[in-house]
């Protein structure tokens, strides 16, 4: 069956409860409790309510802003001396005596904490450990935490009406405008709120023309779409054009070095934050697939990122600007541009000059957010700049939401890589041990369909981002059980640990999986064009203007970034990877295609040749499906139950789906390099 992987954009199902079921929230309404402040704390208000009422001296839960109360003796609470006092954005959990106190900086933080205090009691359930009594504190690692969508007003023939989207329709914009009813919004916001998330760009950053309009005629609407977001504590951001001033205005020149465009910038933010006091800023793609930048005028990007940034500047906004910009006609014949180079050659001569409220947004890796890539050496290169890592919760390259793949232990590895030798990738957009705060955001997996994400276990990678970007030093399997002990909090005991166990073994290893039968040793791409990058074709890119090659021939595959005889890519990165990468003796496999041109007899650290791997890992990473398979099938008696029947019907089509394209592409892969190498599977195992 195929007609709930085509949901129709405009259908508006009752949504699934995703991380915040009724039981999940009635586990804590059971207890006596107490809130004390105003503003966002009328969000923990209504989360409460038919809670019996307590007085802030005896009520087992308490959520205050730390303003709100004075003394440890105003909360009853007899251990303490003074109260804590959270970090900015923070807040303190105080446990005493059966009773907590949440204490946030501030109404918003009171409400994270309050969602964090929903987690701990689920989670407890879960794994049995109960929290001591005593003080935790918490704060947002990253600065930024935002998510961005990439959902157009209008619907695409092919594209559907989200750009890389595989859950149905958008969420804000149904035939033609923005939703009349935004209730599906509010739930959005409140899901996010209780992962960390603090922002959320409305719109594609391909800004089409009816898109392009929310920035003046739109206004209106996005402030009631402001208005949802707000009582969770996220913020609004658009995508603007940077063609706005020819697109929207009466001006012949989008130049951002005439005061004219200065001034059109100036006028075009003042209006927005006459309507949206709050509005967080804009996003831009310029010069990049299409998009108009400040590249047509001779001007750099620090130009043209600053003249919106000023606009933004008196408001307090902040422009975050992309730095996905590359040559997309490329010749395959020549081999000394690397898109993998394009945006360090870009953006890393100008630090420094970007004004201070402008964030430039990175992908997490060079080329566009591959199942393995190497970490951009931009994010190192840049410390007189805020910049923000750009990863990919819908799974443009990782499976289309068809395929499980939980992308929180990608995620980790991309946020704990050492990328200047010392400091963490997190650590360093963070601006952590030096440089500027910048911060993490995701491109959305959510849209209109049931389950928000199509594949209902893909609930779980937008809740791991969340808690990511809240916390990089999580982990992995963690978050999973945050996830699961949230969201399947109605189950009982027994059921619950079943539960458990299954979803770690469908979902741990997934991304492995993923990698182990797509593209092999970081090489890329090999994804299908006219199917929407769903699905393996080999050669698919190959000879297109695109600039992803793997240049594989009859001798060997991979792509030769070296120094010594490649495009000089590896000379991008500080030390060690600045040799670790161009030597094949240090180079660590996975990613060996990614930065060297070896022979397919070449032997890998693990011993094994490339041949013979390429041949294995797609083989192996089919049959590991049969025990995730098995493993949903052992818990069949719990549909009906604790496992929803639909939510169970939409899982088992998606594992049937992700079975039939594994074997395709395991198939397709090893055929090819078959072919090319003319060197046999070792293992005697059937090529087709
Ligand atoms: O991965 C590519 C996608 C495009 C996307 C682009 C980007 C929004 O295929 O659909 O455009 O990245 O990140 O801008």
């Amino acid at each position: 069956t195929t007609s709930s992987l085509t949901s129709t954009p405009t259908s508006t199902p009752t949504p699934h409860a995703a991380w915040l079921p009724d039981a999940a929230l009635d586990a804590v309404r059971t207890r006596s409790v107490a809130v004390l402040g105003h503003g966002l704390l009328d969000t923990v208000r209504a989360e409460l309510s038919g809670a019996p009422e307590g007085t802030s001296a005896r009520a087992e839960l308490v959520v205050a802003v730390r303003d709100a109360v004075a003394t440890p003796a105003d909360l009853g609470l007899t251990t303490l001396t003074a109260l804590p006092d959270p970090a900015p954005h923070g807040y303190v959990l105080v446990r005493e005596a059966g009773r907590t106190l949440v204490l946030g900086h501030d109404d918003v933080a009171a409400l994270r904490g309050f969602y964090a205090f929903v987690r701990e009691t689920a989670v407890a359930r879960l794994t049995g450990a109960v929290p001591a009594d005593g003080v935790t504190a918490s704060a947002p690692h990253q600065p930024l935490r935002m998510l961005d969508h990439w959902d157009n007003i209008a619907v695409h023939p092919v594209m559907g009406q989200i750009e890389r989207g595989y859950s149905g329709g958008s969420i804000f914009y149904a035939d033609g405008e923005v939703r009349a009813d935004l209730s599906r919004v509010s739930e959005y916001a409140r899901l996010l709120a209780a992962t960390g998330v603090d922002a959320v760009a409305i719109n594609n950053v391909n800004v089409h023309a009816r898109e392009a309009r929310l920035l003046t005629d739109g206004l209106p609407d996005v402030a009631r779409i402001a208005d949802a977001l707000r009582p969770y504590g996220i913020r609004t951001y658009l995508s603007v054009s940077f063609g706005s001033p020819v697109l929207l205005g009466d001006l012949d020149t989008s130049d951002p070095l005439e005061p004219a465009v200065e001034q059109w910038w100036a006028t075009a933010a003042a209006r927005v934050y006459d309507v949206i006091e709050d509005f967080g800023g804009f996003l831009v793609k310029a010069d990049s697939e299409g998009q108009p930048g400040p590249f047509a005028y001779g001007r750099t990007h620090a130009d043209g990122a600053n003249v919106l940034a000023r606009a933004l500047a008196p408001h307090d906004g902040t422009l975050i600007w992309r730095a996905f910009v590359y040559n997309h006609h490329q010749d395959w014949r020549d081999r000394r541009t690397d898109r993998a180079r394009a945006s360090f050659d870009h953006f890393a001569p100008l630090d420094g000059s970007f004004e201070p409220n402008v964030v430039l947004q990175v992908k997490h890796g060079p080329l566009d957010f591959q199942v393995r890539e190497a970490v951009s050496p931009v994010i190192a290169a840049m410390p007189r700049t805020r910049v923000a890592l750009e990863l990919q919760v819908t799974q443009e390259y990782t499976g289309q939401q068809k395929h499980v793949c939980y992308l929180a232990p990608w995620w980790s590895e991309i946020l704990s890589f050492p990328l200047d030798g010392e400091r963490s990738v997190a650590q360093i957009v963070a601006g952590e041990g030096g440089g500027r705060p910048g911060g993490i955001s995701a491109v959305s997996n959510v849209g209109s369909d049931e389950f928000w994400t199509g594949h209902p276990l893909a609930q779980a990678n937008l809740y791991a981002f969340g808690r990511l970007a809240w916390d990089p030093t999580l982990r992995a399997q963690d978050v999973l059980d945050e996830w699961i002990a949230l969201t399947f909090a109605g189950a009982d005991d027994a059921d619950l640990t079943r539960l458990r166990a299954v979803l770690h073994s469908v979902m741990d290893e997934s991304w492995r999986r993923y990698e182990g039968y797509t593209a092999p040793l970081g090489v890329c791409f090999m994804v299908s064009p006219t199917r929407q990058h769903y699905g393996p074709d080999v050669d698919g890119y190959e000879y297109s203007a695109w600039g992803t090659y793997h240049f594989a021939d009859r001798d060997g595959v991979g792509v030769d970034r070296t120094r010594a005889t490649g495009t000089g890519f590896t000379g991008q990165y500080p030390q060690p990877w600045h040799d670790v990468y161009e030597s094949l003796e240090t180079c660590p496999d996975e990613l060996v295609l990614f930065f060297h041109h070896v022979p397919y007899t070449h032997v890998l650290h693990s011993g094994t040749t490339v041949i013979q791997h390429i041949y294995d890992s797609r083989s192996d990473a089919v049959e590991e499906l049969d025990g995730v398979e098995e493993a949903w099938e052992s818990v069949a008696d719990l549909v009906g139950g604790a496992l929803p029947a639909s939510f169970d019907a939409r899982v088992r089509e998606r594992l049937a789906e992700q079975r039939r394209s594994a074997i395709e592409w395991r198939d397709q892969i090893r055929t090819y390099f078959f072919r090319k190498s003319g060197v046999p599977d070792a293992s005697g195992r059937t090529i087709y």
